[in-house]
């Protein structure tokens, strides 16, 4: 029986993943490069400096920064993403996702979140719904970086709740593959030819909550 679920943030809780997407492809273009939607797939769900690194291997840029400079750049983009954060509102909140969250607890299920994003708490304080979670682990808390089922493990001890009894609700693929790791029940968010690891694969929560009506 599941007794907890553990939600991802960017992607599915809040669309956040098109900032980040914004906030690249403008790193991108000021290194003289593009950037393409489909390219942004690979850094979802990535740590932010893992995305640095893809980013700059799809420019053919690799090699040519130091870690110094590296860390600039991601300052770089951390403020202009930052930028479309601090206007985030509570309209942002994907379909579906308060009222699954709440509809979950009412049953007696722990409500987890667990998302690479050092900017989380700024998030959930915007969103208001930091309360919605009786566990949360963020970006600030991890050392290794999904696929790696870090994040969903802390996340279950919090939880004090036994990982195979967790569901995880994830847009990546990166995240389904940690999920699995973690040995949890993986829900991918989005689509099939991008999840195909997920144990199921629903298009949104909005979806899901009124199929569960
Ligand atoms: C999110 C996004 C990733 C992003 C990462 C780090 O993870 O999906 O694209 O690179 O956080 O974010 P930040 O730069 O804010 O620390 P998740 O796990 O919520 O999908
Ligand atoms: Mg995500």
């Amino acid at each position: 029986r599941i007794e907890g679920a553990i939600f991802d943030l960017d992607g599915v809780i809040v669309d956040t993943a098109k900032y980040h997407y914004s906030a690249w492809k403008k790193l991108a273009n000021m290194l003289g490069f593009e950037f393409t939607e489909k390219d942004n797939e690979k850094l979802k769900g990535v740590s932010r400096k893992e995305s640095l690194e893809i980013l700059l291997k799809i420019g053919g840029k690799e090699n040519e920064f130091s870690e110094a400079q590296k860390e600039e750049l991601m300052d770089i983009k951390n403020s202009w993403y930052l930028e479309y954060i601090n206007k985030l509102t509570e309209d942002e909140i994907l379909p579906g996702a308060k009222e699954l969250i709440l509809t979950l607890k009412e049953q007696g299920i722990k409500t987890g979140l667990a998302t690479a994003s050092k900017n989380a708490m700024l998030i959930l304080e915007r969103l208001n719904i930091k309360d919605l979670f009786d566990a949360i682990v963020d970006g600030t808390q991890i050392s290794r970086a999904k696929p790696d089922p870090e994040i969903f493990l802390k996340c279950a001890q919090k939880l004090k709740i036994d990982p195979q009894k967790c569901v995880v609700f994830e847009d990546a693929a990166a995240g389904i593959k940690a999920a699995k790791l973690a040995g949890m029940f993986a829900v991918g968010v989005g689509s099939c030819d991008m999840l195909g690891e997920a144990d199921i694969v629903i298009c949104s929560l909005d979806q899901l909550i009124k199929e569960l009506k």
